[in-house]
Parts: structure tokens; sequence; C-alpha cells
């Protein structure tokens, strides 16, 4: 029924830190910008918009609290495979007060069915702004919202999905991010004790064109699009004027894709004196020494690589499109400048023989990058590697996407040759690090100690018997 006034939206996260290890181990306390870019849309297009983020929280109790208090016309929940099961709290939630629920974001776009069937009256999938504000807009007139473009829902027991809605063209359109639905202080206060710095998060573009295979796009998949550099620097001004934020977290699939539009960026910088220092997720084959020089005088501090392999064959089973000799070059430019180097490791994808380990791990000890992370490969459904393996799959499926702690398919070796190898790389680090601090001799003989154990112990008890696979995708 229509409910008089404007449309009322309450956007949800359901992501409780305290119950996520791997945010207590590496802080990394960031709000949803879609989220904050639905709100601001939202508002924008005459919607009355809050927010519950239940990121510090403890339970879902403050959701019961602002429906009661809000009665929205629509509640939409921003979804992750971690946190499903809230999702689906939440949904009961909405269903015993009578609210229309909607499900958003990149879990629910794999796999809308399950949200369906958790109680969430309708799943959008793909951009969500234009089709949040439609499904608003129908609701508040009494409207029914299944079949929309955009959407995937049910009528009659049976699953309709609307049109593809088409994607925004141009991201310069979107208003700022709705940073006061947020308790920003809290975030800011979190980054500021543990680092000394107000830390937040910024997109500069949507999308990536690259195509590896492992890799779940649900959103926007390989559509590219980027803000202008302008809209950029007063994103951050804002940030800064309004917030007194000091440090930026770039949060693009790839920074800085396009060369003239990162030049553009930083002559911006430059004459915008913002000083800001910033860290972004970046290919190997886009950090030129030339590039990096310019972008560590602009602030940049640290950057993600996604390394991934130091076997040039499992990269290209990967599809990765990337070259040894790029990581090396760009290792080394790095480290030339002194930016922090964060390695995205990976084992176990279809294809990898323990020679390709070793060869990883050699390139690791080779450059000893400052921080790194080295997973176990985990098949996200709607990627080719899923496909691949989906009929080896070990039947306990991910609590997180992006465990990466445990093997999730029948792969070449059994699971604990991957954890031990995890730990190698675990004491490559250590040792990396003591290098500088012991006696050289001394840290060689460990490193050779440890190879030892690995080749005459560790690996015939582990791999036992079995062959490995050579099948790849
Ligand atoms: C930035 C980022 C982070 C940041 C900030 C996270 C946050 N608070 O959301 C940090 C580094 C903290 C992070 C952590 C994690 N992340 Co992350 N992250 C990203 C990244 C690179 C960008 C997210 C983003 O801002 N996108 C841009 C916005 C505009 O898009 P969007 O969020 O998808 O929202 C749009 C639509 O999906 C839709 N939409 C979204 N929500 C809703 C809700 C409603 C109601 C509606 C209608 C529409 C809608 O409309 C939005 C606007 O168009 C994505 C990859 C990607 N490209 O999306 C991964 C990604 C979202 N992360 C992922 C994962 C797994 C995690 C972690 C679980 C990793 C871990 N710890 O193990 C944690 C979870 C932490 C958390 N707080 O939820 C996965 C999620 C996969 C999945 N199916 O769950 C992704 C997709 C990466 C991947 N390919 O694996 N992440
Ligand atoms: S892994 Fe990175 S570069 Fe590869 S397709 Fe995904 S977002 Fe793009």
């Amino acid at each position: 029924m229509p409910d008089g006034g404007r449309p009322r939206v309450l956007l949800v996260d359901p992501y409780l830190a305290r119950e996520d290890p791997m945010e207590r181990k590496s802080v990394e306390l960031y709000p949803s910008l879609g989220l904050l870019q639905l709100g601001a849309y939202a508002r924008a297009e005459g919607c009355d918009v809050r927010m519950v983020d239940l990121t510090f929280e403890r339970d879902t109790a403050p959701v019961a609290a602002a429906v009661r208090a809000f009665r929205p016309t629509v509640l939409g929940v921003h979804t992750k495979t971690l946190t499903v099961a809230r999702s689906g709290e939440i949904a009961a939630i909405a269903r015993t007060a009578g609210v229309f629920s909607v499900a958003g974001g990149p879990d629910s776009a794999t796999r809308p069915e399950l949200y369906l069937d958790a109680g969430f009256d309708l799943v959008v999938t793909g951009e969500g702004e234009g089709t949040l504000v439609d499904v608003a807009r129908a609701r508040h007139r009494g409207e029914e919202a299944v079949g929309r473009p955009g959407t995937v829902g049910r009528r009659g027991g049976r699953t309709v999905r609307g049109h593809a809605r088409p994607f925004l063209p141009e991201l310069d359109s979107l208003p700022l991010p709705a940073w006061d639905l947020l308790d920003m202080d809290r975030y800011l206060g979190e980054w500021e004790k543990r680092t000394g710095e107000r830390r937040m998060a910024v997109l500069t573009s949507r999308g990536c064109p690259f195509d590896c295979s492992w890799c779940s796009k649900p959103t926007f998949g390989r559509n590219f699009r980027q803000q202008s550099p302008e809209r950029v620097i007063a994103e951050l001004r804002a940030l800064k004027e309004r917030y007194g934020v000091d440090y930026i977290r770039f949060c693009d699939d790839v920074f800085g894709i396009s060369r003239p539009w990162i030049e553009r960026l930083l002559d911006g910088l430059e004459r915008a004196d913002l000083r800001i220092q910033f860290e972004c997720l970046a290919r190997v084959d886009l950090l030129k020494p030339d590039l990096l020089h310019r972008l560590r005088a602009a602030g940049l501090a640290r950057v993600y690589v996604g390394v991934e392999s130091g076997s040039q064959k499992m990269l290209d089973l990967m599809n990765r499109g990337t070259r040894l000799a790029q990581v090396e070059r760009t290792a080394a430019a790095l480290r030339a400048e002194g930016i922090r180097q964060f390695w995205f490791l990976m084992l176990g994808y279809p294809g990898e023989t323990l020679e390709d380990i070793e060869a990883t791990l050699r390139l690791f000890r080779r450059f000893s990058p400052e921080e790194y992370s080295v997973s176990i490969a985990v098949p996200v459904p709607g990627t080719r590697f899923y496909d691949a393996v989906k009929e080896r799959l070990l039947g306990h499926p991910p609590k997180r996407s992006a465990g990466g702690t445990s093997l999730l398919y029948e792969a070449a070796y059994p699971e604990a040759l991957y954890r031990w190898e995890q730990a190698r790389f675990g004491l490559e680090a250590a040792l990396g690090k003591a290098r500088g601090r012991l006696d050289a001799e001394v840290v060689e003989r460990l490193g050779h100690v440890a190879d030892r154990f690995h080749e005459r112990v560790a690996t015939p008890l582990l791999v036992g018997r079995r062959p490995p696979r050579a099948k790849a995708e």
C-alpha cells in the first residue's frame, strides 16, 4: 500500500567484525562503498535513507530497532559469502515486521535463489543504484517489484528474472558517497588507534577488463568505467576537509589501468596540494618504474600486487596475463622506491606441481616482500576455475570466499601438503626479516635445515603415493 511521503530505504551492512578472525589479524576496517554509494544515490533521487552498519555491533538487534523506528519501504542488505547466515536473520526480521526486503551485492548476485530461499523478497543483481530506487518507488506506489529490470524474485513459487539493467553510463554523475549515514568517527578512530592515520577507502573505477580464471566479478564483470581524475580529487578533498582523512586505500580491482588517466590524477594531486598518503592494488604489468617514482612522490606508501605464482606456466594457466620478468622488475622498483609491497600468492591451482611451488618460494625468497598472503586456491562459484573443478569439490563449502586456509576441491596434493607449504612461506618470511639482524651464516644454515626437512621428511610424508594431477582448466 502507498504510505505517503517519500520512499524510505534502510540499508544494512551485515558484517560483524568481531566474528571475523581475519579482520582481527589484519586490521582492514572499511565500510561498504557500495552501500555508501547506493545511499547517496537514493537520497539524491528523493528517498529518505538510513543505514545500519553492524561492523562494530554484537548482533542484529540494531536492525530490528531501526525497522521499528523507521518503518522502511524497503530494507536492503549488502551480501558477501561471509555474511550469508546473518543476511538470512535480517530477512527474517524484515518479514516479521512486514517490511519488503532486498538483497544485493556480490554473493546474492552469484546465487540469488539461495537468498530468495532464505526469505528475501527480491535480489538485485548487478549495479544497484538505478534498481534500488526503481524498486523503492514501485513499492512506495504499492506496485509489484518482482520482474523489474535488474532483479530476481519469485511469483507463485516460480523464479522471475527481470531484464538486465544497463550500467550507469557516467560514474561522475554519482553523488559523493553518503559518509554521514555512517559512524565515520568510529572507523577513523579505530584506524587512528592502530596506525596513527585516519584511513578511508575510495573507488575510482568499477569493473576490470582482465580475465583471470579464478576471479569472481559478479557485479561489474569486464565492463570497466572510471571516474574522472577531477572527480576523484574532489572526493579526496571532501574526505580530508570533512573528516581529517590522511590515508586512502584505493579499492579499485586494479588501480591505474589507464596510463593517461593516472598521469592526469597525479598532475591534479600536485596542483591540489592535498598531501594524502595512499595504497592501492595494482598489476605488475602496469607498474612501470617511472610511474612508481611519480606515485611515490605523490604519497604512495604501499602496493598490493597479485604475484600469485613464481611459475610462468601457472600464470598462464590462471590466464593472469603477466610475465615473471614483470614481477621481478616491479618488485625491484618498489624496493628501490621504498614502497611497501604486499604480495598475494596462491597455492593449489589446477596444474601446479611441487616444482611450481618451489619456484614460487624461490621468487619469494629473492624479493622478501614486506607483507604477503599465501592462500589455497578457492573455487568461487561463477568462475572458470570453479567450473573446472566443480565435480571435485570436497563438500565443505567455504565459510568465507576469500578464506584460502583450507582445500575446497580435490587438488593434486592433500590439504596437509598445502598447509605445510603455507608454513614454509611463514618460515621464509621470518628468515627474510632475520637476515638483516642475525649472522647471515646462521640464517642460511637455518634455511638449509628447513629445506632438507621439507625434501626428506615432510614431502614424502604428506604427498604420500598420490601422483600429482596435471589436469588444468
Ligand atoms: C573494497 C573491498 C573490500 C574492502 C572493503 C569491504 C567492505 N566493507 O565492503 C576490504 C579490504 C575491507 C574488504 C574485505 C573483505 N572482502 Co572485499 N572487496 C572489496 C572490493 C575490491 C571492492 C568492493 C567495492 O567497493 N565495490 C564497488 C561497489 C560500488 O560495488 P558493490 O559493493 O558490489 O556494490 C554494488 C552492487 O553490488 C550493488 N549492491 C551492493 N550491495 C547492495 C545492497 C542492496 C540492497 C542493493 C539493492 C544493491 C547492492 O549495488 C552497488 C552499487 O552499484 C570487492 C571486489 C569488487 N570489485 O566489488 C571485494 C569483494 C567484495 N570482497 C570480497 C571478500 C571475500 C572480502 C572479505 C570477506 C575478505 C576476507 N576478510 O576474507 C572481507 C569482508 C569484509 C567486509 N567488511 O565485508 C569478495 C566477496 C565475494 C563474495 N561472494 O562474498 C569480493 C567480491 C572480491 C572477490 N572477487 O572475491 N573488501
Ligand atoms: S584478479 Fe584482478 S586483474 Fe584479474 S580479473 Fe580479477 S580483478 Fe581483474
